[in-house]
């Protein structure tokens, strides 16, 4: 039996969360908050992890990936290798360059803390560059890569709401209102899995809150 660890406010452990449901994998949750992980599991203290019948991983791409490999049915990455790559490539375009870069402004679009305004400046001008490049490669076509459901939709399904809100509430301007993020994210809002996912999302987000208030 596969155990994911964290909490569902996470999007990253719902970028696994996602995965493994449409896989139709068997597995549980373990509720773990930041701060209470398991260090041997996850080094850095971040959420999420998998408990496997072989040991844990930590990181969630690492976790696709063992995924795949371990049940290929049905595919979240195409049998060609090339197509695969270019899969891997848009994930790593939303994390490295646009999911990573934006998460400098949480702490006071999501928490109640305080960006500098050096900070606010930087960080714009790199998602700015980031989303115009990140624009050349997704497809949105119905699905980010292309014609069929992948794990670079698990990513993009989790990461791009946070992009867009987090430079609405810091600029005044969602970064991606010129790309047709809102339609493909109500498209993909049909699948069962992505409704449970931000259902689940929405639950534990106002526990998060509570937690943080007390
Ligand atoms: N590269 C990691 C990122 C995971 C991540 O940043 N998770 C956040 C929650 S969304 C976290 O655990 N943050 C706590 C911390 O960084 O200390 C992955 O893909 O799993």
């Amino acid at each position: 039996m596969l155990t994911l660890c964290g909490f569902s406010a996470s999007n990253y452990y719902n970028k696994v969360k996602l995965a493994l449901l449409e896989k139709d994998l068997p597995f549980q949750e373990e509720l773990v908050w930041i701060g209470q992980c398991d260090r041997a599991a996850t080094p850095l203290g971040k959420v999420p992890y998998l408990r496997t019948p072989h040991g844990s991983l930590c990181e969630s791409q690492v976790i696709l990936d063992y995924i795949e490999a371990r049940h290929p049915q049905p595919p979240l990455l195409p049998a060609d290798p090339f197509a695969a790559a270019k899969v891997r490539e848009i994930i790593t375009f939303l994390e490295l360059h646009l999911e990573l870069v934006a998460r400098n402004l949480y702490a006071e679009a999501f928490f109640g803390g305080k960006v500098s305004d050096n900070t606010k400046e930087k960080t714009g001008q790199q998602l700015e560059k980031h989303i115009a490049a990140f624009a050349r490669l997704a497809r949105f076509s119905p699905h980010i890569a292309g014609e069929h459901f992948s794990m670079a939709d698990c990513a993009a399904i989790v990461h791009l709401p946070l992009v867009s809100s987090a430079t609405r509430l810091i600029y005044g301007r969602d970064f991606l209102a010129d790309l047709p993020v809102r339609d493909y994210l109500q498209r993909m809002a049909q699948r069962p899995h992505v409704l449970k996912v931000n259902a689940d999302r929405k639950a534990s987000t106002e526990l998060m809150l509570t937690r943080a208030k007390a």
